[in-house]
């Protein structure tokens, strides 16, 4: 892509997805953390879709700063379980949050289960300039029986994704940064700004 300026507020608190996203974007990128923008504050999430939430990040950034603010908001779909935790995926086993406690209760639900299929999304939200622009990526796969891999972040040590023998949280980080749900979005909004 063409080497862009572009200067944005990742609006996460979730340091796993800002280094995704750091490595995924040209180094011409500027990206500016919450802390770093004096958002001191929790973001909140309480419209029910994963890009609802994306847009309520996004929006609560961009109107305590003015800046152009990217916001991530991701969920695991799972099938069998009517595409739960969705949108509650990272409160899936209630509160304080925990990523262990999250894997184990989905392993939990889906003992026994033969249908394990699962997709990762991830919705970008970036507002710039007072306009709103919304980025989907995905990923389709399969939930393991058992935890495997010490790599990336919350679901990724049950989820295999479709064409692959091993779980996201085995591979590298550049190997999970080539094909996962967020590198769907970030592709596309790449995509945006190189036609800007
Ligand atoms: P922010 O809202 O501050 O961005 P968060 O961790 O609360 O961070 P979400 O609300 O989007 O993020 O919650 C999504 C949950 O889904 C998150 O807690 C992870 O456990 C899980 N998740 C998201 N992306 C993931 C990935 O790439 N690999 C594994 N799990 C992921």
């Amino acid at each position: 892509m063409l080497e862009k300026n572009v200067s944005m507020i990742i609006a996460t608190n979730n340091q796993h997805k800002l280094n995704e996203i750091r490595k995924m974007l040209p180094l011409s990128f500027t990206l500016e953390t919450l802390k770093e923008a004096g958002v001191n504050f929790e973001l909140p999430e309480t419209s029910g879709s994963i890009e609802g939430n994306a847009l309520q990040k996004a929006r609560t950034v961009y109107l305590e700063t003015g800046k152009t603010t990217l916001a991530d908001d991701s969920g695991l779909l799972v099938e069998a379980l009517g595409n739960q935790p969705g949108v509650d995926s990272a409160i899936y086993a209630g509160l304080p949050r925990s990523d262990q406690k999250n894997v184990d209760k989905l392993l939990a639900e889906l003992d026994g289960a033969d249908n394990r299929k699962a997709s990762f999304v991830t919705v970008l939200a970036l507002i710039m300039d007072g306009q709103e622009f919304l980025f989907e990526g995905r990923v389709n796969g399969q939930i393991t029986e058992g935890l495997s891999g010490n790599g990336g972040f919350g679901y990724d040590p049950v989820f295999m994704p479709d064409g692959y023998d091993c779980t996201f949280a085995v591979m590298s980080d550049d190997e999970k940064n080539a094909i996962s749900h967020r590198a769907n979005a970030v592709a596309k909004l790449k995509e945006f700004f190189d036609k800007q």
